[in-house]
């Protein structure tokens, strides 16, 4: 592994906290010279004599420039982050105060560090696997409560067990495997197959969720879509600005005044949803606005919830087609929002619910964008459509496209074997599609030799100094 990163011996530098002004700014050096590096600028006293975990508050200065007061943690090998000794330099938050102590670093034999340096390191001496330093920058991306309840349930190690427990079986059963082959000429079976194929179910049924976890986590992530469609003028546009609460889309009484998508993010109980305002559906022969309706189309198709918005003062049964000319597969949330409440005479929104609902089996509210009624109670239609809150702390959700793509390389071999238990294929060839599972598995804890490529582009996503 080392032999990758020839630069693995330096000691490196970088700002830990984000650039800018700030009340303090923390500095941090992680190598085998982070401590005498620190000790030749620290004024105070000696370093290099101090305990470990401890807080020392004096002055820096380089040759008689004086830089800052500063506080420094010490964290000596292998109790740190990343299990080489680290230095914690706590200085002014100023950006030139920051830059000069990290000059002064590097003049005294530190080196600059590239994204994600420490955390790499953090994996290579085996102080974080490759699932939980992806966690550190999740959790440094998270973007909602429950982003970042999912990222530091991984940090702390959640999907590790899961895949541990994983390959523990599989170690197992390979094991027994070779036995047998050991002794083919004597025609013994060690493995009880029968208590093999309950393993492999097992296993199955353990993988398969957590792969369809993967929809849920990254939507989770990014957002979880929710299209807003229907005709021309119906109000999707104002629906936007209220639910973004800013002035986002254009909105006029013309027909077909959004004619490409517009998205926004906004935080409804902790969890993040983007909103994807969307051109009128109608025939049209203007060619603009006929892409517009195209884009439309493939929103819905791409969204976990659909808006369907409609004018409540139109006809029960016009509102009805409109719903069955979406054609929407089976799987996704619709919400029929009958909007424009306010201009609805007499007492008809609970009778054009009651229509709109026998016909189509979908979920109604009546509201008014414009004067802002029943709102709240239409978010929470959304937050309860999405499932989230089936969700709970300890749940192993899968938000990483790479551990999805790896996972499903585990099932196919998973269930490569249980075929072969199936078909009684001979125990050689089943312990090939054993050590290609616990290959899979090993790829996604880091237990193999990486390829360098791969760590590069994990560890590149990371920002400098984490
Ligand atoms: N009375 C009333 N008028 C509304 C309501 N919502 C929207 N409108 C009006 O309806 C007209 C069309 O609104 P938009 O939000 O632009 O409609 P849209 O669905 O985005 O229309 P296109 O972008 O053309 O597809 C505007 O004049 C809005 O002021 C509402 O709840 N009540
Ligand atoms: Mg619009």
């Amino acid at each position: 592994m080392q032999q990758h990163f020839t630069d693995w011996e330096d000691t490196i530098v970088a700002l830990a906290t984000a650039q800018g002004m700030g009340a303090i700014g923390v500095i941090r050096l992680s190598g085998t010279k982070a401590i005498s590096i620190a000790n030749a600028l620290f004024t105070k006293k000696d370093l290099q004599a101090q305990a470990t975990h401890t807080l020392h508050v004096g002055i820096l200065q380089l040759n008689n420039d004086l830089l800052d007061e500063v506080v420094i943690a010490l964290y000596k090998n292998p109790k740190s982050f990343t299990g080489e000794d680290v230095v914690e330099i706590n200085c002014h938050g100023s950006m030139y105060v920051q830059q000069q102590i990290i000059a002064a670093c590097i003049k005294l034999g530190a080196r600059a560090a590239k994204p994600g340096e420490f955390t790499l390191r953090a994996f290579l001496n085996k102080k974080l696997d490759l699932t939980q330093a992806e966690a550190v920058a999740d959790i440094i991306a998270a973007n909602s409560e429950k982003s970042q309840q999912i990222a530091l349930h991984q940090l702390r190690g959640g999907f590790t067990n899961k895949l541990t427990t994983l390959r523990h079986e599989l170690i197992n059963f390979a094991a027994l495997l070779e036995l047998e082959l050991d002794f083919a000429e004597e025609d013994v079976e060690f493995a009880d197959r029968t208590k093999f194929m309950q393993t492999i179910n097992q296993m199955i049924a353990e993988v398969e969720p957590l792969l369809e976890s993967f929809k849920l986590g990254n939507a989770i992530k990014n957002g979880i879509p929710v299209a807003i469609v229907g005709k021309p003028n119906a109000g999707k546009s104002t629906l936007l600005n209220l639910l973004l609460n800013e002035e986002r889309a254009i909105v006029s009484e013309i027909a077909g005044t959004t004619r490409d998508t517009i998205e926004d993010v906004v935080l409804l109980n902790g969890v993040q949803f983007r909103f994807i305002d969307t051109a009128g559906l109608r025939e049209t022969t203007d060619t603009i606005e006929a892409i517009g309706v195209e884009r439309a189309k493939q929103k819905i198709s791409e969204a976990d919830i659909v808006l369907l918005i409609a004018d409540i003062t139109e006809p029960t049964k016009a509102i009805a087609e409109q719903y069955k000319n979406l054609q929407l597969p089976n799987g996704k949330e619709v919400i029929i929002v009958l909007n424009k409440l306010d201009i609805l005479k007499g007492n008809d929104l609970d009778n054009a619910r009651k229509v709109v609902e026998e016909v189509t089996g979908v979920s109604t509210i009546g509201i008014s964008a414009k004067t802002d009624i029943h709102i709240k109670q239409l978010q929470n239609l959304i937050v309860e459509k999405s499932h989230i809150g089936t969700i709970g702390k300890e749940d192993t959700i899968i938000t990483n496209a790479r551990h999805y793509n790896e996972l499903a390389e585990t099932l196919v071999t998973l269930q490569q074997i249980k075929q072969g238990f199936i078909t009684n294929l001979s125990s050689d060839l089943i312990a090939v599609d054993v050590r290609k599972a616990l290959h899979h598995i090993a790829i996604l804890t880091g237990n193999v030799e990486q390829d360098k490529d791969i760590l590069g582009t994990i560890f590149g996503k990371f920002c400098i100094g984490k």
